[in-house]
Protein backbone atom coordinates (compact mmCIF):
# COMPACT_ATOMS: atom_id res chain seq x y z
CA UNK A 1 0.00 0.00 0.00
CA UNK A 2 1.66 3.34 -0.81
CA UNK A 3 2.39 4.92 2.59
CA UNK A 4 0.88 8.60 1.10
CA UNK A 5 -2.67 7.02 0.66
CA UNK A 6 -5.28 6.71 3.26
CA UNK A 7 -4.31 9.40 5.79
CA UNK A 8 -0.64 7.89 5.93
CA UNK A 9 -1.84 4.98 7.19
CA UNK A 10 -0.90 1.72 5.70
CA UNK A 11 -0.21 -2.31 6.56
CA UNK A 12 3.27 -2.95 7.86
CA UNK A 13 4.65 -6.59 9.60
CA UNK A 14 7.15 -6.16 12.32
CA UNK A 15 10.81 -7.16 12.48
CA UNK A 16 11.14 -7.02 15.54
CA UNK A 17 10.42 -5.64 19.14
CA UNK A 18 12.31 -5.23 22.03
CA UNK A 19 10.44 -3.74 25.26
CA UNK A 20 8.01 -0.91 22.76
CA UNK A 21 10.72 -0.05 20.65
CA UNK A 22 9.02 -2.01 17.77
CA UNK A 23 10.66 -1.84 14.05
CA UNK A 24 8.42 -2.22 11.57
CA UNK A 25 8.69 -2.95 7.49
CA UNK A 26 6.29 -1.18 4.28
CA UNK A 27 7.53 -1.17 0.85
CA UNK A 28 10.92 -2.13 1.76
CA UNK A 29 11.59 0.88 4.19
CA UNK A 30 11.85 0.97 8.12
CA UNK A 31 10.00 2.90 10.37
CA UNK A 32 10.14 2.82 14.29
CA UNK A 33 5.93 2.20 15.18
CA UNK A 34 5.02 2.96 19.06
CA UNK A 35 2.22 0.96 20.07
CA UNK A 36 -1.10 2.95 21.41
CA UNK A 37 -1.56 2.89 24.68
CA UNK A 38 -4.84 1.25 24.43
CA UNK A 39 -3.61 -1.95 22.90
CA UNK A 40 -3.10 -4.38 25.27
CA UNK A 41 0.50 -5.46 24.09
CA UNK A 42 1.61 -2.06 25.40
CA UNK A 43 1.91 -3.48 29.26
CA UNK A 44 4.95 -5.11 30.27
CA UNK A 45 4.33 -8.56 28.98
CA UNK A 46 6.06 -9.28 26.11
CA UNK A 47 3.40 -10.74 24.36
CA UNK A 48 1.09 -9.92 21.79
CA UNK A 49 3.18 -8.21 19.30
CA UNK A 50 5.91 -9.87 17.65
CA UNK A 51 8.38 -10.12 14.34
CA UNK A 52 6.19 -11.29 11.81
CA UNK A 53 2.99 -9.42 12.78
CA UNK A 54 0.84 -7.58 10.16
CA UNK A 55 -0.42 -4.49 11.72
CA UNK A 56 -1.75 -0.97 11.25
CA UNK A 57 0.65 1.17 10.91
CA UNK A 58 0.08 5.28 10.64
CA UNK A 59 2.71 7.66 9.72
CA UNK A 60 3.29 10.31 11.99
CA UNK A 61 6.82 11.55 11.04
CA UNK A 62 8.43 10.55 7.84
CA UNK A 63 12.61 12.18 8.10
CA UNK A 64 14.05 13.87 5.53
CA UNK A 65 16.66 10.74 4.91
CA UNK A 66 17.01 7.57 6.45
CA UNK A 67 18.93 7.99 9.75
CA UNK A 68 21.80 5.39 10.07
CA UNK A 69 19.83 2.51 11.25
CA UNK A 70 17.98 2.99 7.74
CA UNK A 71 14.74 4.33 9.90
CA UNK A 72 12.99 6.21 7.56
CA UNK A 73 10.22 7.80 9.66
CA UNK A 74 7.96 6.87 12.97
CA UNK A 75 4.42 6.44 13.72
CA UNK A 76 1.84 4.55 15.18
CA UNK A 77 0.95 1.00 15.32
CA UNK A 78 -2.82 1.01 15.61
CA UNK A 79 -3.87 -2.55 15.21
CA UNK A 80 -2.77 -6.10 15.02
CA UNK A 81 -4.14 -7.62 12.66
CA UNK A 82 -5.19 -11.41 12.88
CA UNK A 83 -2.47 -14.22 12.73
CA UNK A 84 -2.17 -17.35 10.94
CA UNK A 85 0.35 -19.06 13.54
CA UNK A 86 2.34 -17.95 16.31
CA UNK A 87 5.31 -20.10 17.85
CA UNK A 88 5.17 -20.22 21.59
CA UNK A 89 7.90 -21.30 24.35
CA UNK A 90 7.92 -21.15 27.85
CA UNK A 91 7.78 -17.71 29.83
CA UNK A 92 11.39 -17.09 31.47
CA UNK A 93 9.31 -16.17 34.39
CA UNK A 94 8.10 -19.26 36.32
CA UNK A 95 4.06 -19.26 36.02
CA UNK A 96 4.26 -16.39 33.73
CA UNK A 97 1.67 -16.67 30.37
CA UNK A 98 3.78 -18.13 27.41
CA UNK A 99 6.26 -16.16 25.00
CA UNK A 100 5.36 -15.57 21.17
CA UNK A 101 8.35 -15.61 19.47
CA UNK A 102 7.28 -14.83 15.77
CA UNK A 103 4.28 -14.79 14.51
CA UNK A 104 2.29 -16.05 10.37
CA UNK A 105 5.25 -18.54 9.95
CA UNK A 106 5.41 -20.74 7.12
CA UNK A 107 7.89 -23.33 8.01
CA UNK A 108 10.35 -23.52 11.16
CA UNK A 109 13.57 -24.70 11.12
CA UNK A 110 14.87 -26.91 14.23
CA UNK A 111 18.56 -26.48 13.81
CA UNK A 112 21.11 -28.34 15.84
CA UNK A 113 24.73 -29.13 15.60
CA UNK A 114 26.41 -32.65 15.03
CA UNK A 115 29.70 -31.52 17.07
CA UNK A 116 31.55 -30.53 18.99
CA UNK A 117 28.08 -31.52 21.04
CA UNK A 118 25.48 -33.12 19.48
CA UNK A 119 21.91 -31.33 20.58
CA UNK A 120 20.28 -33.50 23.08
CA UNK A 121 17.90 -35.32 21.26
CA UNK A 122 15.50 -34.54 24.35
CA UNK A 123 15.52 -30.56 23.59
CA UNK A 124 14.74 -31.29 19.86
CA UNK A 125 11.93 -33.44 20.44
CA UNK A 126 10.66 -30.47 22.91
CA UNK A 127 10.85 -27.97 20.52
CA UNK A 128 9.34 -30.17 17.85
CA UNK A 129 6.12 -30.46 20.39
CA UNK A 130 5.97 -26.87 20.23
CA UNK A 131 6.64 -26.53 16.40
CA UNK A 132 3.81 -29.06 15.74
CA UNK A 133 1.20 -26.99 18.00
CA UNK A 134 2.13 -23.96 15.60
CA UNK A 135 -0.21 -25.08 12.48
CA UNK A 136 -0.12 -24.60 9.76
CA UNK A 137 3.64 -24.60 9.48
CA UNK A 138 6.01 -26.52 7.47
CA UNK A 139 9.00 -28.54 10.06
CA UNK A 140 13.14 -29.07 9.29
CA UNK A 141 15.16 -30.95 11.52
CA UNK A 142 18.54 -29.79 10.68
CA UNK A 143 22.20 -30.54 11.26
CA UNK A 144 24.62 -28.10 10.96
CA UNK A 145 28.65 -28.12 11.33
CA UNK A 146 28.69 -31.56 9.05
CA UNK A 147 32.64 -30.23 8.12
CA UNK A 148 33.08 -31.69 11.91
CA UNK A 149 32.66 -34.73 10.93
CA UNK A 150 34.80 -37.11 9.75
CA UNK A 151 32.77 -38.82 7.71
CA UNK A 152 28.97 -37.46 6.49
CA UNK A 153 27.79 -40.91 6.35
CA UNK A 154 28.00 -41.31 10.01
CA UNK A 155 25.41 -39.22 10.53
CA UNK A 156 22.91 -41.27 8.93
CA UNK A 157 23.41 -43.98 10.81
CA UNK A 158 22.69 -42.59 14.24
CA UNK A 159 19.75 -44.69 15.47
CA UNK A 160 17.66 -41.55 16.71
CA UNK A 161 18.09 -39.85 12.88
CA UNK A 162 16.75 -43.09 11.73
CA UNK A 163 13.89 -42.78 13.46
CA UNK A 164 13.23 -39.19 12.61
CA UNK A 165 13.52 -40.26 8.85
CA UNK A 166 11.21 -43.13 9.62
CA UNK A 167 8.52 -40.86 10.81
CA UNK A 168 9.10 -38.67 8.07
CA UNK A 169 10.45 -35.98 9.08
CA UNK A 170 12.62 -34.23 7.01
CA UNK A 171 16.32 -34.15 8.03
CA UNK A 172 19.14 -32.21 6.53
CA UNK A 173 23.21 -31.95 7.27
CA UNK A 174 24.66 -28.96 5.85
CA UNK A 175 27.74 -26.93 6.91
CA UNK A 176 27.53 -23.36 7.12
CA UNK A 177 30.83 -22.91 7.47
CA UNK A 178 31.75 -24.64 3.90
CA UNK A 179 28.42 -22.81 2.62
CA UNK A 180 27.03 -25.93 2.24
CA UNK A 181 23.51 -25.19 2.72
CA UNK A 182 21.49 -26.73 0.07
CA UNK A 183 18.23 -27.01 -0.14
CA UNK A 184 17.82 -23.80 2.11
CA UNK A 185 19.74 -21.22 -0.43
CA UNK A 186 16.64 -22.26 -2.54
CA UNK A 187 13.72 -22.80 0.29
CA UNK A 188 13.70 -19.60 2.38
CA UNK A 189 13.94 -17.54 -0.80
CA UNK A 190 9.84 -17.80 -0.06
CA UNK A 191 7.85 -16.82 3.02
CA UNK A 192 8.73 -16.77 6.66
CA UNK A 193 11.25 -19.04 8.21
CA UNK A 194 11.89 -19.24 11.74
CA UNK A 195 15.06 -20.54 12.90
CA UNK A 196 15.71 -21.78 16.27
CA UNK A 197 17.84 -24.02 18.47
CA UNK A 198 20.47 -24.32 21.14
CA UNK A 199 23.11 -21.71 21.53
CA UNK A 200 25.83 -22.02 19.22
CA UNK A 201 24.14 -24.27 16.70
CA UNK A 202 24.67 -22.03 13.96
CA UNK A 203 21.25 -20.18 13.40
CA UNK A 204 22.81 -16.43 13.02
CA UNK A 205 26.05 -18.03 10.91
CA UNK A 206 23.28 -19.64 8.45
CA UNK A 207 21.63 -15.77 8.17
CA UNK A 208 25.18 -15.00 7.54
CA UNK A 209 26.21 -17.13 4.55
CA UNK A 210 22.59 -16.53 2.94
CA UNK A 211 22.99 -12.80 3.12
CA UNK A 212 26.20 -10.99 2.45
CA UNK A 213 27.44 -8.14 3.97
CA UNK A 214 24.65 -8.72 6.93
CA UNK A 215 27.65 -9.45 9.67
CA UNK A 216 25.42 -10.28 12.70
CA UNK A 217 27.13 -11.19 15.60
CA UNK A 218 28.22 -14.57 16.43
CA UNK A 219 30.28 -16.47 18.88
CA UNK A 220 32.34 -19.29 19.07
CA UNK A 221 30.64 -22.22 20.80
CA UNK A 222 32.37 -22.97 24.60
CA UNK A 223 35.73 -25.49 23.88
CA UNK A 224 35.08 -27.04 27.28
CA UNK A 225 31.49 -27.84 26.76
CA UNK A 226 30.97 -27.26 23.00
CA UNK A 227 27.67 -25.13 24.02
CA UNK A 228 27.11 -21.72 22.67
CA UNK A 229 27.07 -18.10 24.62
CA UNK A 230 23.95 -16.88 23.60
CA UNK A 231 24.90 -14.40 21.07
CA UNK A 232 21.66 -13.41 19.72
CA UNK A 233 19.43 -11.89 22.33
CA UNK A 234 16.65 -10.72 20.21
CA UNK A 235 14.13 -12.30 17.25
CA UNK A 236 14.72 -10.09 14.36
CA UNK A 237 13.84 -10.90 10.45
CA UNK A 238 15.81 -10.41 7.30
CA UNK A 239 15.40 -10.28 4.13
CA UNK A 240 16.34 -13.16 1.50
CA UNK A 241 15.56 -14.04 -1.71
CA UNK A 242 12.35 -13.34 -3.49
CA UNK A 243 9.90 -12.67 -0.83
CA UNK A 244 11.61 -14.92 1.97
CA UNK A 245 11.87 -13.41 5.57
CA UNK A 246 14.10 -15.79 8.37
CA UNK A 247 13.58 -14.89 12.00
CA UNK A 248 17.09 -15.51 13.41
CA UNK A 249 16.40 -16.09 17.38
CA UNK A 250 17.80 -16.37 20.89
CA UNK A 251 19.57 -20.25 21.51
CA UNK A 252 17.23 -21.75 23.95
CA UNK A 253 18.03 -24.09 26.83
CA UNK A 254 15.40 -26.11 28.71
CA UNK A 255 12.58 -25.60 26.16
CA UNK A 256 9.69 -26.68 28.73
CA UNK A 257 6.59 -26.65 27.74
CA UNK A 258 4.89 -25.42 30.59
CA UNK A 259 1.61 -23.01 29.86
CA UNK A 260 2.04 -23.72 26.07
CA UNK A 261 0.19 -27.39 25.93
CA UNK A 262 -1.74 -29.45 28.24
CA UNK A 263 -1.24 -32.65 26.78
CA UNK A 264 2.03 -33.75 24.32
CA UNK A 265 0.37 -36.75 23.11
CA UNK A 266 -1.28 -34.94 19.56
CA UNK A 267 1.49 -33.83 18.87
CA UNK A 268 4.15 -36.80 18.53
CA UNK A 269 3.14 -37.74 15.03
CA UNK A 270 3.86 -41.41 14.86
CA UNK A 271 1.48 -42.19 17.96
CA UNK A 272 -1.44 -40.97 16.12
CA UNK A 273 -2.02 -44.01 14.19
CA UNK A 274 -2.31 -46.20 17.40
CA UNK A 275 -4.31 -43.77 19.52
CA UNK A 276 -8.39 -45.65 19.31
CA UNK A 277 -6.64 -48.96 19.78
CA UNK A 278 -6.00 -48.32 23.47
CA UNK A 279 -8.60 -50.34 25.89
CA UNK A 280 -9.64 -47.43 27.68
CA UNK A 281 -11.08 -44.38 26.21
CA UNK A 282 -9.20 -42.17 28.82
CA UNK A 283 -5.65 -44.19 28.87
CA UNK A 284 -2.80 -42.31 29.91
CA UNK A 285 -0.53 -44.04 28.03
CA UNK A 286 1.96 -44.58 30.77
CA UNK A 287 1.41 -47.83 32.67
CA UNK A 288 -2.19 -48.18 31.59
CA UNK A 289 -3.68 -51.86 30.47
CA UNK A 290 -3.82 -52.83 27.06
CA UNK A 291 -2.16 -49.40 25.65
CA UNK A 292 -1.51 -49.44 22.09
CA UNK A 293 1.16 -46.38 22.45
CA UNK A 294 3.38 -48.87 24.69
CA UNK A 295 2.74 -52.16 23.15
CA UNK A 296 4.03 -50.07 19.55
CA UNK A 297 6.84 -49.34 21.75
CA UNK A 298 7.75 -52.91 23.29
CA UNK A 299 6.96 -54.08 19.52
CA UNK A 300 9.96 -51.55 17.98
CA UNK A 301 7.10 -49.93 16.15
CA UNK A 302 7.70 -46.36 18.12
CA UNK A 303 11.07 -45.45 19.10
CA UNK A 304 11.61 -45.83 22.80
CA UNK A 305 13.67 -42.48 22.57
CA UNK A 306 10.46 -40.90 21.48
CA UNK A 307 8.24 -42.23 23.76
CA UNK A 308 11.05 -41.48 26.83
CA UNK A 309 10.35 -37.99 25.74
CA UNK A 310 6.82 -37.87 25.93
CA UNK A 311 6.81 -38.94 29.24
CA UNK A 312 9.44 -36.78 30.40
CA UNK A 313 6.81 -34.11 28.60
CA UNK A 314 3.66 -35.29 30.22
CA UNK A 315 4.46 -35.76 33.44
CA UNK A 316 6.64 -32.66 33.73
CA UNK A 317 3.36 -30.91 32.44
CA UNK A 318 1.43 -32.55 35.27
CA UNK A 319 3.76 -31.60 37.78
CA UNK A 320 3.22 -28.17 36.54
CA UNK A 321 -0.49 -28.19 36.58
CA UNK A 322 -1.26 -28.48 40.02
N1 LIG B 1 32.75 -25.82 12.21
C1 LIG B 1 31.66 -25.08 12.00
N2 LIG B 1 31.39 -24.05 12.82
C2 LIG B 1 30.25 -23.35 12.58
C3 LIG B 1 29.36 -23.67 11.52
N3 LIG B 1 28.33 -22.80 11.56
C4 LIG B 1 28.55 -21.97 12.59
N4 LIG B 1 29.72 -22.29 13.21
C5 LIG B 1 30.32 -21.62 14.37
O1 LIG B 1 29.52 -21.85 15.52
C6 LIG B 1 29.60 -20.73 16.40
C7 LIG B 1 28.22 -20.30 16.83
O2 LIG B 1 27.53 -19.77 15.71
P1 LIG B 1 26.31 -18.75 15.84
O3 LIG B 1 25.84 -18.47 14.46
O4 LIG B 1 26.65 -17.61 16.72
O5 LIG B 1 25.24 -19.68 16.60
P2 LIG B 1 23.75 -19.30 17.02
O6 LIG B 1 22.93 -20.53 16.85
O7 LIG B 1 23.29 -18.08 16.32
O8 LIG B 1 23.93 -19.02 18.60
P3 LIG B 1 23.06 -18.04 19.57
O9 LIG B 1 22.86 -16.73 18.90
O10 LIG B 1 23.90 -17.95 20.80
O11 LIG B 1 21.76 -18.76 19.82
C8 LIG B 1 30.39 -19.65 15.67
O12 LIG B 1 31.73 -19.68 16.13
C9 LIG B 1 30.34 -20.10 14.22
O13 LIG B 1 31.46 -19.71 13.47
C10 LIG B 1 29.71 -24.77 10.66
O14 LIG B 1 29.03 -25.13 9.70
N5 LIG B 1 30.86 -25.44 10.98
MG1 LIG C 1 22.65 -16.25 17.00
ZN1 LIG D 1 -2.73 -45.80 25.62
Amino acid sequence: MNPKANNNLFQATVQSRAGNKVIVEASKKKYIGIPLKKLKFFRKTLSGLVTGDNVLFQLVNCYEHPNQEGICGEGKIVEILPRKNCFLRANVIEGGPPQEIASNLDRILILSSVLPRLTPFGLIDRILVAAEFCQPIEIFLVWNKADLLQNRADFYQIPEIQVYQKILYNVFLISVKKKEIEPFNEILKYGRSLLIGASGVGKTSLINCLIPNLNLTTLPVSLLTGKGQHATTLAREFEYGVNGKIVDTPGVKMFPLKGIIEDATPYFIEFQRYLGACKFRDCQHQNDLGCAIKKAVEQGEIAAFRYKHYLEIQNQIKVERY
